[in-house]
């Protein structure tokens, strides 16, 4: 086993690997911006290694930069996390040229699968079902409307280097084809530096459910079920859990068979996700395999019992999967709000500043995953996530209402955050029957909006009211004296900054 690795990430994700390699023994090393001397992930880290300026592009994601440290500190493995350079082939290839192990698939694989025409094709060979939809890139636009006539419109042009979303376009019929595929090529091409287009049938209102995958280098491939991510808004997903309230055991099998057919297609290796369509008649199709660690990795964790960055960390190393296909079994339910620093109010734009004062909630079945302490600031060069929260129950219900209990008890103060909307989602009626799609927050956002938008001058009025109200309701049992020369707003105040209500 490993002595050292190296976490070339920040944040939550960075210290869920930590806590993975403190609990085997490992030493962890971290590396860091200037913005981030006194991050989190530092301070948890055995050892540390500054990188450079704050923009990821000086920091996170210099390649050498990355390998020096590991290097100089004398880590045996770097784990990229998500994001940053978790699924870059290059860096992956480079760890391997200077002697160190990526814990993660093999360049190979990450190249593969990154290439969304050349994965769809491995899938076809492989007999995973695909979305309707054509093998190569396109050339011109007369080309595209033949095609389109023969799969029926609406039809969605993608970028080949692709992926989450970015290059897409939808066309619904001929005449809208020759702009809509301009765009499609120049985005794909100013994004990815590759203007490759394919066309596939385009499917209204599907759902986004994904299959975690284990992979070891003995050939084991089992799947941890399913995770239901349709609750997203612009490709970025908001609340994920595990098990979907669609799929049933039968459904699962056969989804998860396909998901480690898919696994043995790629030649994959280590922790990986299987991504699936699936449509209003609970048909489903390979979209693409992601090869890094999830952010939604925990639901899983949750409801199956196994510490996936441990698994990774093993796989890395040599060994074998420590459970078969036939060991794994699945309890209770699961689900992850993620707590960005956003307001939701307004097109969920990032919410930059100091957290001013902060207390997570905690008690039966809560997880929570955070990158940020009291004091820390959420920056505008990183994702401005703060955590993740994780509610466990014996039911999807109890689970739900864990939820909103610990949502209730999280106390974050200085910037906004989207922990009203969560709220809110949670007492959805459609998200308590299990009644959505990848549209949900799209449909629902002028609602869900409207519930809380409240003018300002209004606001304050309902401040005095509910201080007044409080006041005269709840003074008793706070465990405050309330002397009589102590105002009540004093009083209030005090309740309030004691109990963070
Ligand atoms: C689709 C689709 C409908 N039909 N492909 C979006 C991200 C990228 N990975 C693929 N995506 C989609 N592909 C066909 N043929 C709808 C989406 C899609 C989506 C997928 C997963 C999660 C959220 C989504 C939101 C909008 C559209």
């Amino acid at each position: 086993m490993f002595k050292k690795i190296l976490i070339a990430n920040r944040g939550e994700i960075a210290i869920r690997i930590m806590r993975a390699c403190r609990e085997m023994g490992i030493a962890a090393v971290a590396v860091y911006s200037e913005v981030d001397r006194t991050a989190q992930h530092v301070r948890y880290a055995d050892e540390a290694y500054l990188l450079g300026a704050a923009p990821a592009t000086e920091s996170y994601l210099v390649m050498e930069k990355i390998i020096g440290a590991a290097k100089a500190l004398k880590a045996e493995a770097i784990h990229p996390g998500y994001g940053f350079l978790a699924e870059n082939p290059e860096f992956a290839q480079l760890v391997k040229d200077n002697g160190l192990i990526f814990i993660g698939p093999e360049p190979a694989t990450i190249r593969l699968l990154g290439d969304k025409m050349a994965a769809r094709d491995t899938m076809i060979k492989a007999g995973v079902p695909i979305v309707p939809g054509i093998k190569k890139a396109i050339a011109s636009v007369t080309e595209t409307q033949e095609i389109a006539e023969g799969i029926g419109y609406p039809i969605l042009l993608k970028a080949a280097a692709g992926g989450g979303g970015k290059g897409m376009r939808i066309v619904r019929s001929a005449s809208e084809m020759p702009q809509l595929f301009k765009m499609a090529h120049s985005e794909a091409k100013s994004a990815f530096g590759d203007d490759r287009i394919y066309i596939e049938k385009y499917l209204e209102k599907p759902r986004h459910i994904e299959f975690q995958i284990l992979a070891d280098q003995h050939g084991n491939v089992a799947h941890l079920g399913e995770r239901e991510c349709s609750i997203q808004r612009r490709h970025q997903k908001v609340i994920e859990e595990s098990p979907s309230p669609i799929v049933d055991q039968e459904m699962r099998q056969r989804m998860g068979e396909t998901a480690v057919k898919a696994a043995k297609a790629a030649n994959y290796e280590n922790a990986g996700t299987v991504e699936f369509l699936v449509d209003q008649d609970k048909n489903f199709f390979f979209l693409e395999v992601n090869t890094r660690l999830q952010v939604e990795h925990p639901v899983t964790e949750m409801v199956t019992g196994i510490d996936l960055a441990k698994e990774q960390i093993r796989i890395a190393a040599g060994e074998p999967l420590s459970l078969s296909q036939h060991e794994i079994q699945w309890r209770g339910s699961a689900i992850e709000c993620r707590i960005y620093a956003e307001d939701a109010e307004n097109n969920f734009l990032p919410s930059i500043g100091k957290i001013q004062s902060y207390r997570e909630p905690n008690g039966p079945g809560v997880r929570v995953d955070s990158g940020l302490a009291n004091g820390d600031a959420v920056s505008i060069y990183y994702d401005p996530l703060i955590s993740k929260l994780i509610a466990w129950g014996r039911t999807r219900t109890e689970a739900i209402q864990r939820m909103k209990r610990a949502l209730d008890e999280y106390g974050i103060y200085g910037v906004q955050t989207i922990i009203p909307f969560h709220k809110q989602v949670m007492n959805h009626p459609d998200f308590i029957n299990g009644t959505f799609s990848t549209h949900f927050i799209d449909e629902q956002k002028d609602q869900l909006s409207k519930l809380v938008s409240i003018p300002e001058s209004d606001l304050k009025t309902m401040a005095i009211l509910s201080c007044l109200f409080d006041y005269q309701t709840k003074k008793m049992g706070t465990g405050i004296t309330k002397s009589p020369n102590l105002s009540c707003w004093k009083y209030e105040t005090r309740r309030r900054r004691l109990f963070g209500v």
